[in-house]
């Protein structure tokens, strides 16, 4: 790890989903991946992708990573190093939005290569084992009647828990979808809801009141994702555990959501919480708060920090990249093992270059 970057690249993909994702914010029909390769002399030393949610800001993330490049150009695969230099030069900007993306995953990517540099998993590289961790199966908005083959081979597979998004219509849709999957799961399989966003807090508690008899795990996102005092509502008022994180950007958001009182859980997102070094910190936050801690996509480098988080409560498994990794993730009975070296994150080429842009 103490050789030198030689260059930083980036290329765009768009990869077919298991199941489209609709959501009541929007449909996602394909993933719309940025793959970034960190170079030493010639070689792929380290690798990490970015879920950049519509093809609209592909070309933009890889040309970021590019102008990035010249920033680690000669320097060490050091991550956390790496990351305090990026604090500092992005101190006025601020590193939001597709910067803090571009960040993020230049950080997943870096780790990838100290863990390939050492012949070892990051998880155990940060002084965690590669045990099993629990998963919930990720769905989109479901139809009980169309999707209960689907639901029925979640259950085949193992999962212990379920999400599925709601909010893409009034309460009595809301009612369908929620009684219908909770009638194909039985009641030992945890069931969270997902409303994406899409609500205003006392239409959220509104409808939380009546979904409350379905034993719901946790509602997430009920409402914007930077309306804090609304989460907090929804909270103190709907009898249902709040969820919300995926839209934070590094560990200081978190930080004020957290002290906001705005949830019950939290899911950090690896593409915005600032990679693995962000999440090191943030995990940190969350033990210091008692706060259950899951994860949000990013399956595969999702399980090594989740590895190594005191209070860590599930793993989000919805598989956008698979079809491009030479190790997909492999769910065993509802449970999915963090797969080194590195972050698991070496791509099969041949399947890259069907759908790249
Ligand atoms: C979600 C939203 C958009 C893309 C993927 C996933 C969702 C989730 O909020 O939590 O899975
Ligand atoms: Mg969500």
């Amino acid at each position: 790890m103490d050789q030198a970057i030689a260059d930083v690249r980036a290329r765009a993909v768009v990869v077919p989903l298991a199941r489209p994702l609709r959501t009541a914010s929007g449909e996602i029909p394909a993933a719309p991946l940025v793959l970034i390769d960190v170079l030493v002399e010639d070689e792929v030393a380290g690798s990490a992708y970015l879920f950049a949610y519509s093809p609209v800001t592909l070309k933009a993330l890889v040309a970021l990573i590019g102008d990035l490049a010249p920033l680690l150009r000669g320097k060490t695969i050091a991550p956390a190093a790496r990351f305090a230099e990026f604090e500092r030069s992005f101190r006025l900007l601020g590193k939001q939005g597709l910067l803090g993306m571009a960040l993020s995953g230049i950080d997943m990517a870096l780790w990838d290569a100290l863990g390939r540099g050492l012949d070892r998993p990051v998880c155990q590289i940060l002084g965690g084992t590669s045990a099993a961790l629990p998963a919930y199966d990720s769905y989109g908005v479901v139809d009980p009647v169309a999707d209960r083959a689907r639901l029925e081979a979640s259950l085949r597979q193992g999962f212990k828990a379920i999400k599925i998004k709601i909010g893409n219509g009034d309460l009595a849709n809301d009612i369908a979808a929620v009684s219908g999957v909770r009638k194909i799961i039985g009641p030992a399989v945890r069931l969270m809801v997902d409303y994406n966003q899409s609500l205003i807090a006392p239409e959220a508690v509104r409808r939380l009141r009546h979904l409350a008899e379905f034993d719901l795990h946790w509602v997430e996102e009920p409402v914007a994702a930077e309306d804090h005092i609304g989460h907090a509502q929804v909270r103190r008022e709907s009898g249902v555990a709040v969820q919300t994180g995926e839209n934070w950007w590094f560990a200081s958001d978190m930080a004020k959501a957290i002290a906001s009182g705005a949830c019950d859980f939290a899911m950090p997102d690896l593409m915005k919480i600032g990679g693995v070094t962000g999440w090191l910190r943030a995990m940190g936050i969350a033990e210091a708060a008692a706060m259950p801690v899951s994860s949000h996509l990013f399956v595969e480098a999702s399980a090594h920090v989740l590895a190594v988080t005191p209070t860590a409560h599930w793993l989000e498994y919805l598989d956008v990249a698979g079809k491009i990794l030479r190790q997909p993730a492999v769910v065993e009975d509802g449970m999915v093992r963090p797969r080194g070296p590195g972050l698991g994150m070496e791509w099969d080429e041949t399947a890259v270059a069907r759908y790249l842009i």
